[in-house]
């Protein structure tokens, strides 16, 4: 744990941040076990606050936020544009100390002060201002893993733009590090803002200053505004990078060259831009003047044009491609079609009237499931099985990895869609308890809560049991094109024996 090998660290994160996934996924669970059911069924109500705040809390600052670029990022940047290490390789090592620390912070939070924060993962004020549970300590731990996403951003930027191979200009750099790019400009410029604005929570509760309690002539408006002015934007923490894995996913499989090579890359820094301009639609009914809500709605819509020019150029790819249908490419078709429900369920959202009508429902929860889990979750979870025998040098269990998909994929689409029916309906989210005319709808989705668990500990136990019985992976077991295929399985210390010149764009291929 004090090597400064860039594979190292990343090997460290993805087992850091797949103990935390499995923690917040029997958090999940047991959640959906609550629900099953109306009425009391195993919790008091209390207990279910501080369960979907730690659901939260651990899916989105300890896995989904960090998720992709720092352990894909890590392991694979410096290989995919030829460098030896990133920039600065002991700062890397300290963000993962960072990392760690808060993430011990906020275990610690749960059995000191007034036990678990009861606030949900945005705390918002006055209200977690006032709670006694203990809000400060969890605050404090977002705010120091808010330090190792800027100083991983701030490593990768540099790196991109200091390390790149002889040859490699901008416009041959693969599509995963222009994805880790725009993400690392997000990180650097929006993060401080949340670091801000978590110390003035703890500032206020113990001194008692009045930045955002209304009793004291703060203002909670102003709380929820600098909350998403961070939290939307690192919206596109998670979902850039997990384009980017998409992107070298589909030419690799579908045996081509990436169509619309430029439109990718280039709509990723439209995404990152346009889309830190967007924060207050989560804000559309917390009192804004209706010019405002009119913008607001107007330039989350311009979003959609990006990501919708990124779809159609990966669908365009397997275009008299000849496609090789295997798990790392079943996850990436299972992202495209999920991620296309979240978008248009985004745009349903952004829609001022109908906002008003499925705002806080269930509705919400599922549109963000959509997107987090089914979006970036998927494409981490392609990304590791397309990956993983590099990292190794062992290839997974492919008919178990199918076997695997398929509960991933039925289990998720049972488990998420009835909220949206049941959102709809008018169930509001965060809720202990529910009339019974929404039983049914809540039956079905905790059954695909089982579904899925199963099908993911299946994934997980495959993708592990192949670092001991794996047969060998050989340095290229896809005929992918990009640098780290160039390399041994595993890549040894400094990547390359000598650093290569490159010559061409990332996914030319010689006919086959
Ligand atoms: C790209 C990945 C995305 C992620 C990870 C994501 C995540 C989220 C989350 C966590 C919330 C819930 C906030 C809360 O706790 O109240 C939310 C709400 C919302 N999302 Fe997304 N989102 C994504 C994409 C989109 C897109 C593409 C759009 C529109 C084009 C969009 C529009 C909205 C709107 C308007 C809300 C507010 C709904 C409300 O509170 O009434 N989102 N999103
Ligand atoms: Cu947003």
């Amino acid at each position: 744990m004090l090597s400064t090998d860039h594979k190292r660290i990343g090997i460290l994160y993805l087992v850091s941040l797949f103990s935390f996934f499995l923690v917040g996924m029997s958090l999940g669970l047991t959640m959906r076990f609550e629900l099953v059911s109306p009425g009391r069924t195993i919790m008091s109500p209390q207990t279910y606050n501080s369960i979907f705040t730690l659901h939260g809390v651990i899916m989105i600052f300890l896995f989904i936020i960090p998720g992709i670029p720092a352990a894909l990022g890590n392991f694979f940047l410096p290989l995919q544009i030829g460098a030896k290490d990133v920039a600065f390789p002991r700062l890397n090592l300290l963000s993962w100390y960072l990392y760690m620390a808060g993430a011990l912070l906020a275990v610690l939070s749960l059995f000191t002060g007034g036990g678990p924060p009861d606030t949900g993962w945005t705390f918002y004020a006055p209200y977690s201002i006032e709670t006694g549970t203990n809000v400060p300590l969890a605050v404090f731990a977002a705010f120091v893993i808010g330090f190792s996403s800027i100083l991983t951003g701030l490593n990768f930027v540099t790196t991109m733009h200091r390390l790149r191979a002889p040859g490699m200009g901008w416009m041959r750099m693969p599509l995963f590090p222009w994805s880790l790019y725009a993400t690392g400009w997000v990180q650097i410029l929006a993060t401080p803002v949340i670091g801000i604005t978590l110390l003035l929570v703890i500032i206020e509760r113990f001194f008692g200053i009045g930045v955002f309690d209304p009793a004291k002539g703060g203002d909670p408006i102003l709380y929820q505004h600098l909350f998403w002015i961070y939290s939307h934007p690192a919206v596109y923490v998670m979902i850039l990078p997990a384009m980017g894995v998409v992107s070298e996913i589909i030419p690799t499989f579908a045996r081509r060259t990436i169509f619309g090579y430029k439109a990718i890359a280039f709509s990723s820094v439209a995404i990152a831009s346009v889309g830190s301009l967007v924060w207050a639609h989560h804000m559309f009914t917390s009192g804004m003047s209706d010019f405002a809500r009119v913008v607001f709605s107007l330039l989350t819509f311009i979003v959609a044009v990006p990501s919708g020019i990124k779809v159609f150029n990966w669908v365009a790819t397997f275009y008299k491609g000849s496609v090789k249908t295997e798990t790392p490419l079943l996850y990436i078709l299972a992202f495209i079609f999920l991620f296309s429900i979240g978008g248009f369920t985004g745009l349903m959202n952004s829609a001022l009237a109908l906002n008003l009508h499925i705002h806080d429902t269930y509705f919400i929860v599922a549109h963000f499931h959509y997107v987090m889990f089914g979006g970036t979750a998927f494409a981490f979870f392609g990304g590791l099985h397309y990956w993983l025998p590099k990292m190794s040098g062992k290839m997974y269990d492919e008919r178990k990895a199918k076997i695997a998909w398929l509960f991933v994929f039925t289990g998720f689409n049972l488990l998420y869609f009835p909220m949206f029916i049941i959102g709809y309906l008018g169930m509001p989210r965060r809720y202990y308890d529910y009339p019974p005319k929404f039983h049914g709808l809540n039956l079905t989705s905790t059954i695909g809560s089982w579904i899925l668990a199963i099908g993911l500990i299946l994934m997980f136990t495959n993708l592990i049991l192949s670092l001991s019985r794996g047969q060998k992976a050989g340095s290229n077991p896809w005929g992918g094109t990009t640098l780290e295929w160039h390399t041994p399985s595993p890549p040894p210390l400094e990547n390359f024996d000598e650093i290569p010149h490159v010559t061409g764009g990332p996914y030319k291929r010689t006919r086959e």
